[in-house]
């Protein structure tokens, strides 16, 4: 168990969820400490990874000795990337929390604005988001183009303030989450939170996805079953159980604001 006094130890957690990232792992934490450094973020870096049999423990091993920031947790059960971000979140030892892929689709050159943007603008949640203006995916062929957006929009029927609801690169104040009864599943850790969340604050900044290099995709045929089930729990949570009024909340700010 983490001791409350370490949690103000760093400004920020930057969790890196992985599964066999042995082709991408040590650029993209050194990139993280690089972009940091450089801004004066205070971080810490944590992998979250559901053990991997390649080598991505061994190098992060490797990379522990120059870097006390750097940390992991493995995971042995219950595999999945919206639970691994759910147990970095809780094991975080800030209360600034960052979620990137490993896989260097996300520009860790942006995490000063978001940590900005949290901090000191008061928002509760930033969403690196490739549907809004200046946002794209790069290289992306034209099917995962279709299902992404078809998802994209999905998501925009409940909550509509939010274009990339989807997105993996988003960062949170933790305290939004303490009284949300979370279930994650699937690729979509964020939408979980934009459904139970206790949000008063969401920004979505615009980013280049590319695609990854080294490595495979983990994405699998059932992430989009997840999604509908996810659909449906986060309805369930806000019309049936009333534990949230997210649903409702967005759909207000949306017809009430001027830029949606
Ligand atoms: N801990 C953990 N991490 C995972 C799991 N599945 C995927 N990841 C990580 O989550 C991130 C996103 O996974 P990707 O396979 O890149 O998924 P994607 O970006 O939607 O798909 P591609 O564009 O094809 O790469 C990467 O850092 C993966 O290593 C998992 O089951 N457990
Ligand atoms: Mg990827």
């Amino acid at each position: 168990m983490m001791s409350d006094n370490l949690k103000t130890e760093y400004d920020l957690t930057v969790i890196i969820p992985t599964y066999n990232e042995e082709g991408n792992i040590k650029e993209i934490v050194s990139q993280i400490d690089k972009v940091c450094k450089k801004a004066g973020i205070k971080e810490e870096i944590l992998v979250v990874d559901d053990n991997s049999p390649d080598k991505t423990q061994n190098y992060v091993h490797e990379m522990q000795k120059q870097m006390d920031n750097l940390h992991i947790v493995v995971r042995y059960e219950d595999h999945g990337l919206s639970q691994s971000l759910h147990a970095g979140i809780y094991a975080a030892n800030s209360d600034l929390i960052q979620c990137i892929d490993a896989d260097l689709s996300h520009p860790p050159e942006k995490i000063p604005i978001f940590f900005n943007l949290l901090k000191n603008e008061d928002f509760d949640m930033v969403i690196g988001s490739r549907y809004v203006k200046g946002g794209e995916t790069f290289d992306w062929p034209l099917y995962r183009r279709i299902i992404s957006a078809g998802a994209a929009l999905i998501g925009r029927s409940l909550i509509p303030i939010v274009r990339d609801s989807g997105s993996g690169f988003f960062a949170i104040k933790r305290k939004i989450i303490e009284n949300a009864t979370l279930k994650p599943r699937g690729f979509r850790m964020g939408f979980e939170i934009l459904g139970k969340g206790d949000w008063e604050k969401v920004i979505e900044i615009p980013i280049v996805f590319k695609d990854r290099i080294a490595g495979e995709s983990k994405l699998k045929s059932t992430v989009f079953t997840d999604f509908l089930l996810q659909c449906a729990h986060i309805c369930y949570y806000n019309f049936i159980l009333r534990k949230s009024t997210n649903i409702i909340k967005s759909w207000k700010m949306c017809i009430f604001s001027d830029n949606n």
